[in-house]
């Protein structure tokens, strides 16, 4: 044995004890939310949907309204939404989720009501609820996942899609002269007057993820105001169905999904949150 053979597991053990003297409850600087529970993401590795999740956990948990919070799960990959934060919700039908968040709201007007809702969810099986919510005003906060395509169920083509984009149902890309064009609903909901505050933003890149923290911990905020309905757009990826790996979708998703999908505040309102 030579001498770095026998000081190896001296020091090694040295490392462990100074680990452990620095792993101490009060150096923690970042940790899980209590807000999410300890069942592991279902999510394909690097897919926007587990950021947006933790987002949502770390501002109820930051605003302490665990106990107050309604979430309603679409239909689409995020219909396990609820196995996963810790707080009170229930399951919407597909496209549903703005007309069960309203129904919750208006019996239980004192608590925070959110929906979580896939594009396939949001601007096409549910066009009509979500307009209808947003043109009502129901004082509400709506968090649209938007990665153009119908995710859940192998990566057919969503309203969203982007022209010439590929996927299954347009395998040659999306003609926008047969197949039409890709959705703005955001923009379209913002022109209602019963909307109050609508922003779009991403979580591909850290500066994004804050940015798409403070639109959420904005819209639940907003809800304290009783103005209207607020509408925080993410546009994500889905690196299983554009078929890329995760960083290559990202990449993907701000050479082509943001020229069209522009990131920032729709409709700002003017009061200040106090
Ligand atoms: C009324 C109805 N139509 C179609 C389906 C099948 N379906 C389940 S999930 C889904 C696509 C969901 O896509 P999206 O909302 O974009 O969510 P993602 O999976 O991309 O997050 C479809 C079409 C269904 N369950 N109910
Ligand atoms: S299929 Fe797409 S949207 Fe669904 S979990 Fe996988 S990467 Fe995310
Ligand atoms: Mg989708």
């Amino acid at each position: 044995m030579n001498e770095k053979q026998m000081t190896a597991p001296d020091s090694h053990y040295e490392q462990m004890i100074a680990e452990e003297s620095v792993c101490t409850t009060e150096n923690i600087v970042y940790e899980k939310p209590h807000t999410l529970t300890d069942t592991p993401f279902h999510y394909c590795p690097g897919c926007g949907h587990g950021v947006a999740h933790r987002l949502i956990a770390e501002v109820i948990e930051e605003m302490d309204i665990q106990e107050e919070t309604i979430g309603v799960a679409p239909v689409g990959c995020s219909v396990f939404a609820y196995n996963y934060l810790n707080i009170d919700m229930s399951e919407a039908a597909h496209g549903r989720a703005s007309a069960v968040a309203t129904g919750i709201k208006r019996v239980l007007p004192e608590k925070y009501v959110f929906s979580y809702q896939g594009d396939g969810d949001l601007a096409a099986i549910g066009t009509a609820e979500t307009i209808h919510t947003c043109n009502r005003g129901e004082n509400i906060l709506i968090i649209f996942i938007n990665n153009g395509i119908y995710g859940m169920t192998g990566g057919q083509m969503a309203p969203t899609t982007l022209p010439n984009m590929k996927s299954t149902t347009s395998p040659f890309g999306r003609d926008t002269n047969s197949m039409g064009y890709p959705l703005k609903i955001t923009e379209l909901i913002a022109a209602l007057p019963g909307t109050y505050y609508v922003t779009r933003q991403s979580v591909h890149k850290p500066l994004n993820v804050r940015k798409a923290k403070k639109a959420i911990l904005n819209g639940f905020q907003y809800q304290k105001l009783n103005r209207g309905t607020c509408f925080v757009e993410i546009v994500s990826n889905c690196p299983s169905n554009w078929k890329m790996t995760p960083v290559e979708s990202n990449k993907w998703l701000e050479d082509n999904m943001l020229p069209f999908y522009q990131l920032g505040d729709i409709k700002v309102p003017k009061e200040e949150i106090k």
